[in-house]
C-alpha cells in the first residue's frame, strides 16, 4: 500500500494554540474578560513562538516531511494599520527552519484567531473585514511569498455553519448560546464578533468575501503559491428518514461555498468523527460507541467517506487536519492507521490527495476546552516546556519515510 510519489506527510498547529503569548489577539482578551467561557487561558501555550526550531527538528527526524502552521495576523498587525517586523522577521525565519530541514510548509493566513482592534469595527461582521483582511495576507506573501509553497487562506471557513447547529442542538435559540464571550452582557450584542462566535448569514458572506479577496491578494503578491481554503468536514451518516436532513447538511456545510472556491488550487479536508442524523437532526451516538477525549465517536472510516465526497469539488485535496483526543496512545494509532488504510482506497480509485496532515504536532490548547484534550504526537509539559514524544508519532513517521502503510 503505497502512496504517490510527493505525497506530503505532515502535522499541524494554529499560532494561538501552540505559540503563547498571543496578547493582541480577539481571544486572549476572551479567555481574561469576566466570566470567560475559556476553561483556562491560553497563557504561554507551548512556548511554540521561542522553540520552533526544537519542533520543526523533531518532525524530521520523525519522518515527517511537511508543517502546516498559522501565521498569527494579531502579531503581524498588532495595532491597525502597524506592520510589525520583527514578527514578519520570526515567521521569515520558522521558513527558513522548514527548508533547512527539508519540511515542506503550508501556510494558514488565519486560524480563528484575529487582531483584537478588529473587534472594535465589527470583527467577521464588518464588511471592511475581507479588504482588511486581503491586504496583511498580501503584504505577507509580498514579504515571504518565495517560502510559502502553499497557503490556506482561512481554516474551517464553514464553521459558523456547524457551531449554529451545535448550539441549535443546545438551546435552539443560537443568540442566547454561549455565555460569558462578551465583554459585560453576556447577551448576542455584546458579544464580539470573533471568528468563531460569527454565526449571522452576514458573517457568512464576510468570510466567503475575505476568501476570494485573499486568494486575489496572494496570487498577486505570490504567483508561485499555491492557494485554497480548509473545511470542517463530518461524515454524515443518515438513519431512516434522515436522508433529506442529512444532504442539508452537507450542503449548507459544503457546497454552498463551492463559488467561492472557483479559482482555488487546492482543498483543505479536515476530519474528526462522523454525525448521525435523523428527521429530526442531529440523533445520539450509537449505544456503547467509543468517545473521545471531545465525546466524537471513535469512527476512523469518516475520512475516506468525507474525501470521496469532496471530491465533487474537482480540487487537488490535502488532509489539512485529522486526529484524535486521547489519553491512550495506543487507540490514536489505531485511529490513524485505520482512516490512513482508506486515505489509501480513495488514492488507489483515483480520487486526488495529494497530503496528510495530522492535528495535531504538539498537545496544545483546544480552544474553550483549555488543555485537557490530547491531540498531540508529542506531549508537553507545559511547566518545563520538555517535548516528548508518543508512539503514535514513531508510527506516523516511519509510514511517511516509507510512503506507504506496513
Ligand atoms: C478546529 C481547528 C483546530 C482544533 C482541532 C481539534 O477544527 O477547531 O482547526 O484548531 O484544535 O480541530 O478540535
Amino acid at each position: 500500500m503505497t502512496f504517490p510519489d510527493g505525497f506530503l506527510w505532515g502535522a499541524a498547529t494554529a499560532a494561538h494554540q501552540v505559540e503563547g503569548g498571543n496578547v493582541t489577539s480577539d481571544f486572549w482578551a476572551l479567555e481574561h474578560a469576566p466570566g470567560s467561557m475559556f476553561a483556562e487561558p491560553s497563557g504561554d501555550a507551548c512556548d511554540h513562538y521561542r522553540l520552533y526550531r526544537e519542533d520543526i527538528g523533531l518532525l524530521r527526524d520523525l519522518g515527517f516531511t511537511a508543517y502546516r502552521f498559522s501565521i498569527e495576523w494579531a502579531r503581524v498587525e498588532p495595532e491597525d494599520g502597524f506592520v510589525s517586523r520583527a514578527a514578519i522577521a520570526h515567521y521569515r525565519d520558522v521558513l527558513e527552519a522548514c527548508h533547512e530541514a527539508g519540511i515542506t510548509p503550508m501556510v494558514t493566513l488565519h486560524h480563528f484567531t484575529s487582531p483584537h482592534w478588529l473587534m472594535d469595527l465589527g470583527g467577521w461582521e464588518y464588511d471592511g473585514t475581507p479588504e482588511r483582511f486581503a491586504a496583511y495576507c498580501h503584504m505577507v506573501m509580498d514579504e515571504l511569498g518565495p517560502l510559502i509553497p502553499y497557503a490556506a487562506t482561512i481554516n474551517e471557513a464553514n464553521i459558523a455553519r456547524l457551531t449554529r447547529r451545535m448550539i441549535e442542538g443546545f438551546t435552539k435559540a443560537p443568540e442566547q448560546a454561549p455565555v460569558g464571550v462578551g465583554r459585560d452582557r453576556p447577551d448576542a450584542a455584546s458579544r464580539p464578533n470573533t471568528f468563531l462566535f460569527t454565526w449571522s448569514d452576514t458573517g457568512l458572506e464576510v468570510v466567503k468575501r475575505a476568501h476570494v479577496e485573499a486568494r486575489r491578494a496572494i496570487k498577486n503578491a505570490s504567483p508561485s503559491t499555491r492557494v485554497g481554503a480548509t473545511f470542517a468536514l463530518q461524515d454524515y451518516q443518515s438513519e431512516p428518514g434522515g436522508e433529506k436532513a442529512a444532504e442539508e447538511r452537507w450542503a449548507e456545510s459544503f457546497e454552498d461555498f463551492l463559488p467561492a472556491l472557483d479559482g482555488d488550487d487546492f482543498l483543505g479536508v479536515q476530519n474528526y468523527s462522523r454525525v448521525l442524523v435523523g428527521a429530526d437532526g442531529t440523533l445520539p451516538h450509537p449505544e456503547g460507541a467509543e468517545l473521545t477525549q471531545m465525546g466524537y465517536e471513535f469512527y476512523p472510516q469518516a475520512l475516506e467517506n468525507v474525501l470521496r465526497r469532496a471530491a465533487s469539488a474537482g480540487l487537488p485535496m490535502f488532509v489539512t487536519e485529522h486526529g484524535i483526543a486521547t489519553g491512550d496512545d495506543a487507540r490514536r494509532v489505531e485511529f490513524v492507521r485505520r482512516a490512513l488504510v482508506g486515505l489509501e482506497r480513495c488514492v488507489a480509485d483515483g480520487v486526488d490527495v495529494r497530503g496528510y496532515f495530522h492535528w495535531s504536532m504538539l498537545d496544545n490548547f483546544e480552544w474553550m476546552l483549555g488543555y485537557a484534550p490530547a491531540f498531540g504526537l508529542i506531549a508537553v509539559d507545559r511547566t518545563t516546556q520538555r517535548r516528548t514524544v508518543k508512539d503514535s508519532a514513531r508510527v506516523l513517521g516511519n509510514i511517511a519515510r516509507r510512503n506507504a502503510l506496513a
